[in-house]
């Protein structure tokens, strides 16, 4: 990294777009484990699509989130290896028949599925990864007779049916759209990364019986689920073995995370669709779902209702096959992400199954991957744990517990070191706000960040209330000693996402007016960056002094970037969700900004149908806030334009923000009282530091790897 100062060398690399390959957590958790394999030395492949449109470039006209092509591979890839020797033909199609007692899938169509390798290094070690990318290719490269019949186009209409497969990466984080080409593209990538391990099994040990010993399919969240139903294929089908033997293999293979609890996220597939297009699989789903059922009447005998509710096919309305049920019945494990969100799956999502198989399921709390969320995304703080603490840190986290003599020890130089090098960072946000919106921001000013995909459940709606209210607080007493506060929003909505969609419209409303107004005398800003990704978080997590982790209780699985801005030394305003929980009790609850209900309470609440209204009777601050909103003061040439908005806070208020708001705007005081001690803000960011071994992705990988990929005991 070194070069990367070399003046031609920082200019290309700042050219380079990012491999936007991914929606949000979940595929950046899945960068984090390559690097963690890697520097492990696990051997590992990530398999996924090789998608020609990444996720949407997002600009902003007028406020508003405007999707642009993100054409990522325009002026090519240098670092992508074609391995023109690895390539699978995929079916899609046809029909199944019998043919000497065995069953036989004839497809309709078949494509290629070309493998473009892209290599991870790990830090400190010679041994890398791989990321293996699939590319759809025509199985042939023209149909030649429909080309003799003068019909040209016609003749190429194949090829862009192959090619279509890794077309566009769905910019949809929770609905699966476009169903036809989404299960096309699940199953693309199932099958030939089946294939890919089957061969390399069979290359290096002879047999595929052994396949289950030698290897674990992961599936990260559903979307690869289709694979151990192409396992089981493949071993049938192609390899010749019985089911009872081929279904050992595959349970024994498999494991699964699931991500998300949204009930919107979980993916079901109506049965015409899947069974016009994999046939076959089809069969095999029924065969599997009736052996589970037959499992399920021994258990529980009389119980049709149970078996209703654990059937691989919803029955409710038209039929469709459920992933998660599928990816849950073939696994031998399935974990959540933090220890909340993994008690909260096995008492709802799948309490069903959970009475089943206690032993099945298990949490592994995220982490994140130290070398590029601190060793590389922030030289100077870098620097300063080598300085006090040695370079360990980078392949042991735990580490960082040293921190915290120095960080509790009063004039201890530490400290002062941190704040110049927070100053340093936020000076360099600062440039690149000017840069790419033309806002003028104080580097010493609070800065309070929130970045993430935009979603209801993740409050950005929250946040936008509480800058509200310090904006009419502000000028309701302007002689007040307010802490100078910049507020940083970064974040992309769901194309068809409306609601999300008018968060982004609204904090660009709310901005134009507290940015010029001259009563607030810069005392607050508030600047939304475009187009989040990596590149720009990398310059954003070292800057922050506070972060937003403000979802709704027991609705964010854990999140990451929580965890990528403690170890930058932000401290957390949260609430008690996802992997916060287990941050505040490895850090010290004391270090935290804890606020509003919990996960008992939010369920408690909504079973006593809550009522926001109350919440905003009780609430002068709240019902000011609201009414500017309604009355136009951010949207004065459509003044009706946050009208549906804030109805439905008052009426439905589906994560329950009234009943958070009054606690929250507290706890952002109790921010700035901190805040203005500098000593002990740098102590407090210190700690949070100190605090954050068990969150590196290593920690989580070597879980992964003792309590779900190890080989059972023979
Ligand atoms: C995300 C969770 O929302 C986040 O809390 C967690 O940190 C991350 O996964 C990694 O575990 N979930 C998803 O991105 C997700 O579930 N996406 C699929 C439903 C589309």
């Amino acid at each position: 990294m070194a070069g990367a100062d070399a003046p031609g060398l920082a200019e290309l690399i700042a050219h380079e777009p990012d491999a936007a390959l991914g929606n949000g957590g979940l595929g950046r958790l899945a960068a984090c484990f390559l690097d963690a394999m890697a520097t492990l030395g696990v051997s590992a492949f990530g398999y996924g699509l090789r998608y020609e449109h990444g996720m949407f470039q997002q600009m902003i006209e007028d406020g508003r989130q405007v999707e642009r092509p993100d054409d990522w591979l325009r002026h090519g890839s240098p670092w992508e290896l074609i391995r023109p020797e690895l390539r699978y033909e995929v079916g899609f199609g046809g029909q199944v028949m019998e043919e000497a007692g065995r069953r036989c899938w004839q497809p309709s169509e078949t494509i290629i599925a070309q493998a473009v390798d892209f290599i991870v290094p790990g830090h400190g070690t010679s041994h890398v990864c791989t990321l293996r990318q699939w590319n759809g290719q025509a199985s042939r490269p023209i149909d030649f007779e429909a080309f003799c019949r003068g019909e040209h186009l016609a003749s190429a209409q194949h090829l862009h049916s192959a090619e279509a497969v890794n077309w566009v990466l769905y910019p949809d984080d929770s609905t699966p759209a476009g169903r036809e080409l989404r299960l096309r593209q699940e199953y693309f990538l199932c099958s030939a990364s089946v294939q890919d391990m089957l061969a390399r099994h069979v290359r290096e040990c002879g047999d595929v019986r052994s396949f289950g010993q030698r290897n674990a399919v992961h599936l990260n969240d559903t979307h690869p689920a289709l694979a151990p139903a192409e396992l089981m294929r493949l071993l049938i089908d192609a390899h010749g073995l019985e089911w009872d033997e081929a279904w050992a293999i595959t349970q024994q293979a498999t494991s699964y995370t699931n991500h998300t609890l949204m009930p919107e996220a979980l993916e079901a597939w109506s049965l015409s669709l899947f069974a016009g297009m994999l046939p076959r699989h089809m069969e095999i789903v029924y065969e599997i779902n009736a052996r589970f059922l037959a499992e399920v009447r021994a258990r529980f005998p009389n119980d049709e209702e149970r078996v209703r509710r654990l059937s691989l096919i919803d029955e409710h309305g038209e039929r469709r096959v459920r992933m998660a049920a599928l990816a849950v019945v073939a696994s031998h494990k399935v974990n959540g992400v933090s220890a909340l969100h993994s008690r909260l799956m096995v008492e709802t999502l799948f309490a069903d199954f959970a009475q089943m198989w206690p032993g099945r399921f298990l949490n592994i709390t995220n982490g994140v991957t130290p070398r590029r969320w601190l060793m590389q995304a922030n030289p100077e703080l870098s620097a300063l744990l080598d300085a006090h603490i040695g370079p360990a840190w980078r392949r042991d986290l735990g580490a960082l517990a040293a921190l915290r003599t120095p960080a509790g020890t009063a004039g201890h130089p530490i400290r002062a070191q941190f704040l110049a090098a927070k100053l340093a960072a936020k000076t360099r946000l600062a440039a690149l706000i000017a840069r790419e919106i033309g806002l003028v921001v104080d580097p010493a000013s609070l800065f309070d960040v929130q970045i993430k995909r935009i979603h209801e459940y993740k409050r950005q709606l929250l946040n936008v209330l509480h800058v509200v209210a310090r904006w009419q607080a502000i000028v309701a007493d302007p002689t007040r000693d307010w802490q100078p506060r910049t507020v940083v929003f970064a974040g992309k909505a769901a194309s068809a996402y409306f609601a999300a969609k008018q968060v982004i419209r609204l904090i660009h409303d709310v901005a134009r007016v507290v940015n010029h107004d001259p009563r607030v005398g810069g005392r607050l800003k508030v600047a939304f960056l475009p187009n989040y990704g990596v590149s720009l978080a990398e310059v954003i997590f070292p800057a922050a002094d506070l972060s937003e982790q403000i979802s709704t209780a027991g609705t964010e699985a854990s999140g990451t970037g929580n965890m990528k801005f403690a170890l930058n030394g932000a401290c957390t305003i949260g609430t008690w969700d996802g992997a916060n929980i287990e941050m505040a009790q490895a850090i010290g609850e004391e270090q935290f900004f804890v606020f509003g209900l919990r996960t008992e309470q939010v369920q408690a609440l909504r079973e006593q149908c809550y009522q926001p209204g109350r919440f905003i009777d009780a609430s002068p601050a709240l019902q000011s806030v609201l009414d500017a909103l309604a009355d136009g003061t951010f949207s004065p040439g459509e003044p009706h334009r946050y009208h549906d908005l804030v109805r439905t806070l008052a009426e439905r208020d589906p994560y329950l923000l009234m009943a958070d708001f009054d606690a929250y705007v507290a706890t952002q005081h109790e921010v700035d009282r901190a805040y203005a001690d500098r000593d002990g803000w740098a102590r407090r960011a210190l700690l949070n530091i100190a605090g954050m071994g068990p969150f590196s992705v290593d920690r989580t990988i070597g879980e992964y790897l003792e309590r779900v990929w190890a080989p059972p005991a023979p």
